[in-house]
This record gives structure tokens, C-alpha cells and sequence, in this order.
């Protein structure tokens, strides 16, 4: 017989392919990143990891996923054009509807010329000589650059829990990051779901409504708050399209990118009526209104933090029957909103259903999985599905599957450590021309994404369009300039009740090997401040930057 050879070399002894700049991900920033680079007349390539654009939106398409954040404060503000043509039919738009949105971006911009699809990247190595990137995919396809725009994204590295006998369940399972493409069904099935986030309780309330026999194992529980969401007719869409300078305007003015801005009072310094009504107020009002628009001392003071959680636990209490299950359901080990706060559409009341059973591992963890469910308490639980809702390995995960090396050949991993060291979150000394979107640190990285991520793109376009313009060919934060922002990340967080409990924000991930000790991941500054701080950052000819 035969062997017919390839007429093609095989993709390893291709050269790389050349490009002036490299974006890796083509979720919501990506997609951006690779508008505004164009139009600063560079070669892009951008490599995507999944089978087409949208990030989150792609991977994430479990029962009831959809934003927390108002659909028209989660799009792009940079085109009037896209705003005009864009209709969202729900005040918090479902992944499927997020998801023709990205499409809608990527097929009027004619995006995917310029995405290498199903294209992870295994490493990225920077070459002192030439002051370029280079790339390898996993199928060891190459390419090279002198600009490498991390869009990996802050919650794209999805984690199984640690728990024994994962692979021997012989029922269906998934991880709510991973979720397959084709329907899945629980119709008359009995399902276990591991895990009550802020997926988890968008996924437990819309599987209780079809589900056989649902079962949720809860380790740690959360606050709960509800999302009030509504469909958008096509007339209140005019409206909003109208106001849409008055909405941007709005989340630039809030801490958090979103229309929601703190109450000026603290709340002991008002009456216990007072106090009470607001409260009522923002648990009836649409959205993080609640979590944002609280009385400002809320996530500084524990008095005042105190107070909205026993409000929030009292609705607990009138809203699930059993009061036994409504003590499990209320978070014992934190304040609200110390954690990011999962927004639900009936999720208390699931607890009240027949078919609906909450098993609480705080005490007693999980045992193992086995084959036919899992064991736990001495107890072996039969299913015929498990779900995964456990979370993502957040801001660290996506670059820590990279193999990503800077000068000397220091592998970020290591170099991070103990924690995260950057420059606004954008770039970290030794790995020059590499810049980080929504990276840990950033504005962006406690922010409604879009809102501050447009910044961080056009951030990053600038300063490439700058070092371009100037005849450089590197660029990377000064040390003390690095070392300042850390210590100012730390600082600011340090007065925040959230720094003090244990979650993705802090860096906690027990499912990881050495991920056990608080290392604040976001920037508890607020989006005006970062903006500021930006805006001095050009101001200054990018003065707390080397170029070389
Ligand atoms: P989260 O918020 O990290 O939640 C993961 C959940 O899984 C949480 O309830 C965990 O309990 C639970 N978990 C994780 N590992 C285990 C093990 N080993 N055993 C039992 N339970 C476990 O992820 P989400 O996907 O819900 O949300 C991530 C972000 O996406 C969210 O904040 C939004 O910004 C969008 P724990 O609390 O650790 O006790």
C-alpha cells in the first residue's frame, strides 16, 4: 500500500505567520480590540480558542443564563450606527439573544477575516532580539507579533470541583462553562447540581421548572437578590435608544459601570424606617440596584453592612416554607454583597417545591462521585445527571493555561506567584508589548464588562498607537510604577469588607492546588477613579511607562 504525501507542509514546519499585533479571544473586548487596531491600520490576527465569536455568551449557554447587568448598558457605545440598529427584547437579555448580539457585531464589522477559530494558544514566548511575540497554537501552528492583547477573559476557565470519582459517574454531566450546543433535557430525570453562584441559581431556577427530581448540593450559601426582569416593547426600546448619552453617562458615574449609584447616606445615620424603606425600595427595583445603590457604607462598615442582611435574610425566611431549609439558604460566614451577589427570578421558592431537594455540604462534604450519583453523609444518592455549576479558576485561570514567557524566559505563572503585579491591570514589568484587557487589577475587573472594558481597549489602542508613532518597539511599566499600583490595589481594597471573605474576588479556588490564601484579584478603587488615573497616565506621555 501506499502513503499518499501531504501536499502540505504540516502546521509545525510552517513558519509563523507575521502579524503587527496579536489579540488572543474573541469574546465582547476582543472583538472591540480588533475594531480599534484595525483602524489604526495594523495586521491583526486574533485567535479564539472556541468555534466563533462571544467569549462568555459562546461558552456559557446553561438553562437561564442571562445578564444581571441592563441589557443596554451591556452593548457597545462606540458605533451611534450598531446602538440604532440594536433592539433588546428583555431588560436583562438571555445568553441566546447576548450571544446573535456579538454575531450581529461580528458580521457588520466583518470580524471573522481577521479570527483564527478553534485556535487555543499554548504558549507565548517574547523574543528579546526582535521585540516580538511568538505564539504557538495547540496544533502547533505559529505566528508572531510585536503587540499581544490578552482578551482571555475573567471567568473562562472553568473548574471541576475536587471531588473523588469525577470521571466514573456514568450519567450525563456538565460544567455550566462548558455547556453542549444541542438542547439538553431534564425532563423526568433526577439531577444533582453541585454548586449555588451566581450560575448555579440561575440554573437550579430554570431546570426546577422541567426537572424530575432535582437535588442541589450547597456548600457555601449566597445572598440572593431579585433580578425583576421584564420584556422590552419595541416602544420603550425607542425610548431607551433615545437615551442612550444619558445612560452611558450614568454608568460612567457610578463605581461600578452600572446605572445604579450609591445612596449619599450611611445607614445607621438614618432611621430604622428610613433605612427599612430604602431597603424595600431596592429589592423591588430591577438589577444590582440593590447591591450598587445601597447606602454607601455598605461594603465598608459591618454595622451598616449588618442591616441589609438581616433584611435580605427575613425575605429569605417569608419566602421558602420549611424554616429549616431558609436557615441553610441564609450565608452565615459573610455580609451581603461581600461575595458577588447572584440575581434570581424565584429561586427561594424552588426550595418549596415537592420534586426540589437542598442537601447542604458546609458540614459533611461530598464524599465521592460514583457511577450511578454521589455519596454523601454515608448516603448514596442516584442520578441520572450531574451538573457542575463550580465556577472558573477567575482572573488567573486563563492566563495560567498559557505558557506565557517574557524576558529571561520568566513564565508569568511564576512570576505571579503571590499574587498578581501590574501596571492598571494593563501590563506587568518583564513582559513587554503585552497587554491585558479586564486583567487582574483593572478598572474593568470590578466593573460592568463592556462599560469598562471599552475603556481598557482604547486605553490599550492608544498607548500601541503611541509607541508606534514614537519609533518604539517596547514598552513596558516601570518598576516603582508597578510596584505603586499593586500596593494602591491593596490599599484600596483593604477597607473593603470583601477583601475579608473568601471568593473568586479574593482569589480563593480550594478545587486548586495552592489556592487558599486572599489575594485580591480586582480593583476596589471604582471605575471614575481608574478613569482618572488613566486619563494621567496619557496625560503624561505615558511618563510610568519604559519605552525602549
Ligand atoms: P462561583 O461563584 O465561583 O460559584 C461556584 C459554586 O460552586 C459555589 O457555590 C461553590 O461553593 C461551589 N463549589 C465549588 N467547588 C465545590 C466543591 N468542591 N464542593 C461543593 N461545592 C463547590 O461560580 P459561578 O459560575 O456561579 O459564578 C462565577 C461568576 O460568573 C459570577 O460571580 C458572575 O460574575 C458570573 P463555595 O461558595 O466555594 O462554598
Amino acid at each position: 500500500m501506499s502513503v499518499e504525501l501531504s501536499k502540505h507542509p504540516t502546521p509545525q514546519a510552517e513558519p509563523p505567520r507575521r502579524y503587527d499585533a496579536i489579540v488572543i479571544g474573541a469574546g465582547i473586548n476582543g472583538m472591540y480590540q480588533l475594531i480599534r487596531l484595525r483602524e489604526l491600520g495594523l495586521s491583526v490576527r486574533v485567535f479564539e480558542a472556541g468555534g466563533d465569536v462571544g467569549g462568555t455568551w459562546y461558552w456559557n449557554r446553561y438553562p437561564g443564563c442571562r445578564f444581571d447587568s441592563e441589557s443596554y448598558t451591556y452593548i457597545y457605545s462606540f458605533s451611534r450606527e450598531l446602538l440604532d440598529e440594536w433592539d433588546w427584547s428583555e431588560h436583562f437579555s438571555p445568553q441566546p439573544e447576548t450571544l446573535r448580539y456579538c454575531n450581529y457585531v461580528a458580521d457588520k464589522f466583518d470580524l471573522r477575516k481577521d479570527i483564527q477559530f478553534n485556535s487555543r494558544i499554548r504558549s507565548a514566548v517574547f523574543d528579546e532580539t526582535g521585540d516580538q511575540w511568538e505564539l504557538e497554537t495547540e496544533d502547533g501552528r505559529r505566528a508572531r507579533a510585536r503587540y499581544l492583547v490578552m482578551a482571555l477573559g475573567p471567568l473562562s476557565a472553568p473548574v471541576m470541583p475536587n471531588i473523588a470519582g469525577i470521571d466514573e459517574f456514568e450519567g450525563e454531566s456538565y460544567h455550566t462553562g462548558l455547556w453542549p450546543h444541542q438542547p439538553v433535557d431534564f425532563r423526568g430525570k433526577r439531577v444533582a447540581v453541585i454548586g449555588t453562584g451566581a450560575t448555579g441559581v440561575q440554573l437550579i431556577t430554570e431546570v426546577a421548572k422541567t426537572v424530575g427530581h432535582l437535588t442541589v448540593f450547597q456548600r457555601r450559601p449566597n445572598w440572593c437578590s431579585p433580578l425583576r426582569n421584564r420584556p422590552i416593547a419595541s416602544a420603550e426600546m425607542r425610548q431607551i435608544r433615545a437615551r442612550y448619552p444619558e445612560i452611558f453617562a450614568r454608568c460612567m458615574a457610578s463605581e461600578g459601570g452600572f446605572m445604579h449609584v450609591a445612596d449619599p447616606r450611611k445607614a445607621l445615620e438614618v432611621s430604622a424606617e428610613e433605612r427599612e424603606a430604602l431597603f424595600e425600595q431596592l429589592y423591588n427595583t430591577p438589577g444590582f440596584a440593590i447591591w450598587m445603590g445601597n447606602f454607601r457604607d455598605t461594603f465598608t462598615d459591618r454595622a451598616a453592612n449588618d442591616t441589609i442582611s438581616e433584611f435580605i435574610a427575613r425575605k429569605i425566611r417569608e419566602r421558602v416554607n420549611d424554616p429549616r431549609l431558609a436557615e441553610l439558604l441564609i450565608p452565615k460566614d459573610h455580609g451581603f454583597g461581600m461575595r458577588r451577589v447572584p440575581m434570581e427570578s424565584g429561586y427561594y421558592e424552588v426550595y418549596n417545591q415537592d420534586n426540589v431537594k437542598l442537601i447542604s455540604t458546609l458540614e459533611t462534604p461530598i464524599e465521592r462521585i460514583t457511577p450511578r450519583g454521589i455519596r454523601h453523609g454515608g448516603t448514596d444518592h442516584e442520578f441520572d445527571m450531574i451538573v457542575y455549576a463550580t465556577g472558573f479558576d477567575a482572573m488567573l485561570g486563563s492566563y495560567n493555561r498559557i505558557d506565557i514567557r517574557g524576558i529571561g524566559g520568566q513564565r508569568l505563572k511564576d512570576r505571579w506567584a503571590e499574587g498578581p503585579r501590574t501596571f492598571l491591570g494593563i501590563q506587568t514589568a518583564g513582559f513587554p508589548n503585552m497587554m491585558m484587557l479586564i486583567g487582574p487589577h483593572t478598572g474593568a475587573s470590578f466593573c460592568n464588562m463592556p462599560r469598562c472594558g471599552e475603556e481598557n481597549v482604547d486605553f490599550v489602542a492608544d498607548l500601541i498607537r503611541y509607541t508606534e508613532a514614537q519609533g518604539y518597539t517596547r514598552v513596558q511599566p516601570k518598576p516603582q510604577a508597578e510596584a505603586q499600583w499593586t500596593a494602591h490595589v491593596y490599599k484600596v481594597a483593604e477597607r473593603l469588607l470583601i477583601s475579608q471573605t473568601d471568593s473568586w474576588f479574593t482569589g480563593i479556588n480550594r478545587n486548586i492546588p495552592g489556592r487558599d490564601k486572599r489575594v485580591f484579584l480586582l480593583y476596589g478603587g471604582g471605575a471614575p477613579r481608574y478613569r482618572e488615573k488613566c486619563a494621567q497616565v496619557v496625560a503624561s506621555n505615558y511618563d510610568e511607562l519604559e519605552f525602549a
